[in-house]
């Protein structure tokens, strides 16, 4: 009996050590960054090199990313803003001024994305990628001239359209439409953009903002609104994937890194924001999420072809533009939507 009970003790005690030694004591990262944006290979090669293990979550549009950080649930020590949303968390004071000097890739960024707006003094941010917002059109599939919304949401098109699912973006659409600027958001502007989206989300087929390339490949939908990264895939897949930036207008968006103020390892996020300006590995993001790259140093790594992708860097447009922090504004986009897709569906 007292040597069954010694042999149990023995191995409870081998269990316990066993269990223990299985426990990751790397330090941490959590990150929180929009979907299909960061390589996987990127966030192995920092963990490799760091010795930091990386807690890599997703979200597929700046209000969830909100919802999420403010509730306070979890604390990340990295997020992935665009700008309007940079320009309303500091505002909040959500933000931690960062340390360049724990930074010094940050030469390699294109003096065109530094000091804007949404961070005028170059406090908070660190640009990831920038892009737009356009159409991509099957042209095998759609015919005649598609030059803007208006020619995306018309009946011919019902049940073959795919959007971004992102409420912000679809009332900056109405609101070039209506020749009114995307940041002029306002109850009386609000009132006129309802109509507009009362006739185009019911000839909708999809709504997808994680990577509406998918339905435009499978043949499952032939036009879309996308972000320019997935427009830039689908034409490296075949050309018949055109890609126009709408005549009304359209979002230029910059999406950068940011620390939260109340990140747990804001050393590690600075480390993370440093690996990710080197060309080589900035250069990694492109290859798999071709958006407009922000690091000069790394597009001149890129080839020929990734550089004359229409979509990735498009020739100027005299109608693109940022978005900026719209307060209270905001919570008038998310409820016109909700009511117009709630009748439709
Ligand atoms: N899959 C990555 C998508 C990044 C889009 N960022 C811009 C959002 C602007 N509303």
């Amino acid at each position: 009996m007292q040597a069954g009970r010694a042999l149990l003790l023995v191995l409870g005690v081998a269990l316990l050590v066993g269990c223990s030694s299985d426990k990751d004591t790397r330090p941490e990262l959590n990150l929180f960054a929009w979907s299909e944006y960061v390589p996987q290979a990127v966030i192995d090669g920092f963990s490799e090199e760091s010795g930091i293990r990386v807690d890599y979550e997703t979200y597929g549009s700046n209000e969830e990313m909100l919802a999420k950080l403010s509730s306070g649930a979890k604390k990340y020590d990295l997020v992935q803003p665009s700008e309007y949303m940079v320009e309303s968390l500091i505002k909040k004071n959500a933000l931690l001024p960062l340390d360049y000097a724990k930074i010094p890739n940050f030469v390699n960024i294109d003096p065109e994305y530094k000091n804007q707006p949404h961070d005028p003094q170059q406090r908070y941010t660190v640009p990831w990628m920038s892009g737009t917002v356009g159409i991509v059109v099957n042209t095998e599939r759609v015919k005649g001239d598609v030059r803007g919304f208006k020619d995306v949401f018309q009946s011919r098109n019902k049940g073959r359209i795919v959007v971004l699912d992102d409420a912000r973006e679809m009332v900056s659409w109405a609101l070039l439409s209506l020749g009114l600027p995307p940041n002029d958001v306002t109850p009386e502007t609000l009132a006129r953009v309802r109509p507009v989206l009362a006739k185009w989300l019911p000839l909708i087929k999809l709504f997808d903002s994680d990577s509406p390339k998918a339905a435009l490949l499978n043949g499952d939908v032939d036009i879309g609104i996308v972000w320019s990264g997935e427009a830039a895939l689908l034409f490296n897949e075949h050309p018949k994937f055109n890609f126009v930036l709408p005549v009304e207008g359209t979002h230029r968006f910059i999406d950068s890194l940011v620390i939260p103020r109340d990140a747990p390892n804001p050393e590690a996020a600075h480390q993370f924001m440093n690996y990710v300006l080197r060309p080589e590995v900035s250069r990694l993001i492109s290859q798999d999420f071709p958006y407009t790259n922000p690091n000069l140093a790394a597009r001149k790594l890129l080839t020929p072809e990734e550089r004359s992708n229409p979509a990735s860097y498009p020739k100027g447009h005299p109608k693109v533009e940022t978005f900026r922090d719209i307060g209270e504004a905001a919570g008038g986009i998310e409820q016109v939507v909700k009511e117009v897709r709630a009748s439709t569906y």
